[in-house]
């Protein structure tokens, strides 16, 4: 018998190519969001459904299921759904991920990206070796990371009285996700943390049940209207909460090449407008802030030196969590920030 010829094979490629052409996917990818469609952090959910939509011709229809409807008040799974293909998509805060992805909790570690070059040292973190080693542990785990984006810098807030020392914090009770550094470090600082889903969270400051909370400014605190229960809000910039649009591998590898490079393309624009937005008024000028004040809120922003007290009294838990997270990781991003100016 002879042997197939070139062409032969070509043909036959192709003839597969088109029959696993688009098209056949299911009506609908799910999208799991944590908070609700108001903000950078929702806006960027519904901007990149209806993106991917236009541009795969209606191959891709992507839901966004905000407020947490897909993990059932129960955010710290959000990465399990991925990776069972429960949800195709998130949006999701490596906070939320950080149990399953113990490396992610490098953007907890308190006070890592210090002073006026934080926001540069993030993105030089991100953009680094170790920002792409984050993304291969994440992949290695089922979960395609397609874009960071930022939920922001997390700020204090509270009803109580203005925090301007670790004293001050003394038994606040103080709300924070489920995610074991976070009872650490307010632990050491002398409060009383209590973990809770964000949704509930809102029922408790309402009631309150709690005194304070941390979250960023223009993705949670404002779109959340959080003056209507915090009075003091402390701009310390104590931990980074990233973002990442992700996809289920399950998802992802079910998609024709073209699909994938439009899903990808349009991942990391939406995600580079949605940093924009997250940082608006908080990067440089503090201009954010005036909406704060202007609802009531009475804004305490630490100096350096107050900056410094927080910092010395959580040592022991960036030790620990150092640790935990991986030496040489975590020295990696220590250097990259030491080197931006
Ligand atoms: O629950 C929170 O505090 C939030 C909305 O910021 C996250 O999902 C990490």
């Amino acid at each position: 018998m002879r042997r197939p010829s070139a062409l032969a094979i070509a043909l036959l490629v192709v003839g597969l190519l088109a029959a696993s052409a688009p098209g056949q996917y299911k009506p609908e990818f799910k999208m799991s969001v944590v908070v609700g469609p108001a903000g950078p952090w929702g806006e960027a959910a519904t901007r990149f459904s209806e993106l991917v939509r236009e541009r795969t011709q209606g191959r891709i229809n992507v839901k966004p299921y905000f407020a947490g409807q897909l993990f059932a008040g129960r955010q710290t799974t959000e990465f399990l759904l991925l990776v069972q293909g429960v949800a195709d998509f998130a949006i999701g805060s490596t906070i939320n991920w950080s149990p399953q992805v113990k490396e992610l909790n490098l953007f907890s570690l308190p006070f890592l990206f210090p002073g006026d070059k934080a926001y540069r040292a993030l993105d030089a973190v991100q953009q680094s070796e170790v920002g792409k080693r984050l993304f291969q542990i994440i992949e290695s785990k089922g979960v395609v990371p397609l874009a960071w984006g930022e939920n922001g810098f997390r700020q204090l807030t509270n009803s109580v009285r203005p925090v301007r020392r670790p004293a001050d914090l003394q038994n606040l009770k103080i709300r924070v996700v489920g995610s074991p550094i976070f009872i650490d470090i307010f632990r050491f600082l002398g409060a009383n943390p209590v973990s809770m889903n964000w949704a509930e969270a809102q029922t408790a400051f309402a009631q309150g049940t709690v005194d304070g909370q941390e979250n960023p400014v223009n993705s949670v605190i404002i779109p959340f209207k959080l003056w209507t229960t915090q009075k003091y809000i402390t701009v310390w910039n104590y931990v980074v909460d990233p973002l990442i649009l992700g996809m289920s591998k399950q998802s992802w590898d079910a998609l024709s090449a073209q699909d994938k490079d439009i899903v990808r393309r349009t991942a990391l624009e939406v995600m580079a407008r949605q940093k924009r937005e997250a940082r608006a008024g908080l990067e440089g000028s503090l201009e954010a802030l005036e909406t704060l004040r202007k609802n009531g809120m009475e804004v305490i922003v630490l100096t350096p030196e107050e900056v410094e007290a927080f910092r010395q009294a959580t040592l022991p838990v960036y030790r620990k969590w150092k640790q935990e997270i991986g030496r040489t990781l975590v020295e990696a991003a220590e250097k990259v920030v030491q080197n931006t100016r």
